[in-house]
């Protein structure tokens, strides 16, 4: 007879997840719970079946056509298929939205971040553009930009798949990605006294958005990262001209090949300035903060998806005369993958509440501390954890998790953006510097991190509270030390992070 090995096998990942419906039973009220299951119900369902689709046709990319037949410079993206049906998931379940509304108050983003924890290797990184929308409505909002907020959010925020804007983020040029002191695009105000930008920007991903914010030096400012400001644009006319741009090529990546990422020439674009003609970046911090969070989300919905397959291919795949699920060894890797996993779900989904929280007007200085210190923190740590995660999920299927059409590889490769963009590891290692400096050095962090010990306390985690009173006493030493040696101290900022 010769050998047959079935593929993975994946049911409904709502019904499936012990993890997240044990997690959810724990936090929400009863009421709220039963109001988000249908959600969280379709989106599982649609899971299992996007898999199943997956498998069975090719995957669509997005394509750039520059020229029209007549020689007329165009620019049209045709998208790849999943990124046509995801935008109105997107809206109709309101991946965005419910994490505004105020229909369960507090938690209003655990029931968002549920969703998208579901929906996400489903998407085929629709995540992306979402994680900015919800990014720029949090930045308009906190702007007071009256005519922007009326404008732009409502649309941001629609359930209304006709109505609903998704936004992109310009900041990085070739000059600089984590450092953006170099930006060269220029704001220039045109005789009608309308403000346009003109400069290349080097990563724009979801070019198709309807609006974007992008960093740009205003005409006569001096150098460095301050003086540039935030402004916002809609880069298409109601005809879907492009306005005074051009989309110069899509970016051939190693993974999250749905989503097209451009590289787009702004030549007179409008654009509208957020705030002051100045510290752009801290304007847009607001966005860096709830990107980072979606990351953070998405790399453990990459990991909770490879634990997933490996777990259900284990009781298919028999080697030695018993399947892989008996195999001590094979059972050992399997528990180890799953701890990681939980781990990582668990100080994801608390910074997802204190976000909740916050927004909530419900969190305390203290709180509102830990939740800036842990979110590049929760960032760097997941998006590390789920290259490395998908990596050992390839190897937990022998040869097959090498081989293209049984899904897997992709895993790999679309983890791999996760440490990268919205700040490497380093740059985020730096910002938790930021924030222990910020809050007056070692005031500051041990602010958050007596936030963080009560918590442990208050929940009886009797081995987390001893681990947070050990790593408090390490940490607070190696601060001391390298407080008088800023080389030190910037060097060791990855250890510290990790
Ligand atoms: C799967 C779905 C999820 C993900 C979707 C993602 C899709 C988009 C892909 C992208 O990659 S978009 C581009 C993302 N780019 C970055 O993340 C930039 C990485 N670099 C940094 O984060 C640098 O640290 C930074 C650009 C912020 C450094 O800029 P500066 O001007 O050299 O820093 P500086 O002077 O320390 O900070 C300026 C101000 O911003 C300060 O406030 P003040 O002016 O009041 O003093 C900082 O405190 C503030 N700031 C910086 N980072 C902040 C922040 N405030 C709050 N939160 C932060 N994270
Ligand atoms: P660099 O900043 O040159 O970093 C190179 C290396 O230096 C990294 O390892 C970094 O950790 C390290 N490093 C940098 N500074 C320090 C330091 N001070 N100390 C120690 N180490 C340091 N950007 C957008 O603005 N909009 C987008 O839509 C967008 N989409 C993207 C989509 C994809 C698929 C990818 C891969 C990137 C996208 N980016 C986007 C760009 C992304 O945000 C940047 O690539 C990222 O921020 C890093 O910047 P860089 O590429 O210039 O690398």
């Amino acid at each position: 007879m010769s050998f047959v090995q079935s593929a993975a096998e994946l049911g409904n990942q709502y019904r499936d997840d012990r993890v997240l419906r044990s997690y959810l039973k724990r936090t929400l009220p009863p009421d709220t719970l039963a109001a988000i299951e249908p959600d969280l119900d379709a989106l599982g369902e649609h899971a299992a079946v996007a898999w199943r689709r997956s498998l069975q046709s090719p995957r669509g990319e997005p394509s750039l056509t520059n020229w029209d037949a007549t020689g007329e410079r165009i620019d049209r993206i045709d998208l790849a298929p999943q990124w046509v049906e995801a935008r109105e998931i997107a809206a109709r379940r309101g991946l965005v939205a419910a994490g505004h509304e105020a229909t369960h108050g507090e938690h209003a983003r655990v029931h968002q971040f549920a969703m998208v924890y579901l929906h996400h290797v489903a998407s085929a990184f629709f995540t992306c553009p979402l994680a900015m929308t919800d990014g720029a409505a949090v930045c308009l909002k906190a702007s007071g930009n009256a005519i922007l907020i009326e404008r732009a959010v409502p649309r941001y925020l629609s359930r209304d798949p006709a109505q609903f804007w998704i936004s992109g983020q310009w900041m990085t040029e070739t000059t600089g990605g984590s450092d953006v002191s170099g930006t060269q695009t220029q704001a220039r105000v045109d005789a009608n006294g309308r403000w346009r930008l003109y400069g290349r920007k080097w990563f724009t991903s979801a070019i198709n958005a309807d609006t974007a914010l992008a960093l740009a030096r205003p005409e006569g400012s001096p150098a460095g990262a301050d003086a540039l400001a935030l402004f916002y644009l809609e880069p298409r006319r109601a005809d879907g001209r492009w306005r005074n741009l051009r989309v110069q090529r899509l970016k051939p990546k190693l993974g999250t090949r749905e989503l097209p990422s451009a590289e787009t020439e702004l030549d007179g674009a409008p654009a509208e300035p957020v705030g002051e003609l100045k510290h752009g970046v801290r304007l847009i911090a607001p966005v860096l903060n709830v990107t980072r969070a979606w990351n953070a989300v998405c790399a453990i919905a990459t990991m909770r998806r490879g634990v997933a397959l490996a777990r259900d291919y284990a009781n298919r795949r028999v080697v030695f005369g018993r399947p892989l699920a008996e195999q001590a060894l094979h059972v050992e890797t399997l528990a180890d993958l799953q701890a990681e996993f939980e781990a990582a779900f668990h100080l994801t989904f608390y910074v997802v509440e204190l976000l909740g929280r916050a927004q909530a007007g419900r969190l305390d200085a203290a709180h509102h501390g830990l939740l800036r210190l842990l979110t590049p923190l929760v960032k760097l740590w997941t998006g590390k954890l789920a290259v490395a995660l998908s990596s050992e999920v390839l190897e937990c299927f022998g040869g097959a998790g090498y081989i293209e059409d049984t899904g897997l590889p992709q895993l790999l490769r679309d983890a791999q953006v996760l440490p990268i963009w919205e700040g490497t590891t380093n740059v985020l290692s730096l910002d938790v510097l930021r924030v222990l400096r910020a809050g007056g050095g070692l005031t500051g962090y041990l602010s958050a991190q007596r936030a963080l010990l009560a918590e442990a306390e208050t929940a009886d985690l009797g081995a987390a509270v001893r681990t947070v009173r050990d790593a408090t006493g390490t940490l607070t030493e190696w601060l001391q030390r390298a407080a008088s040696d800023p080389h030190a101290l910037e060097a060791g900022a990855r250890e510290l992070a990790i």
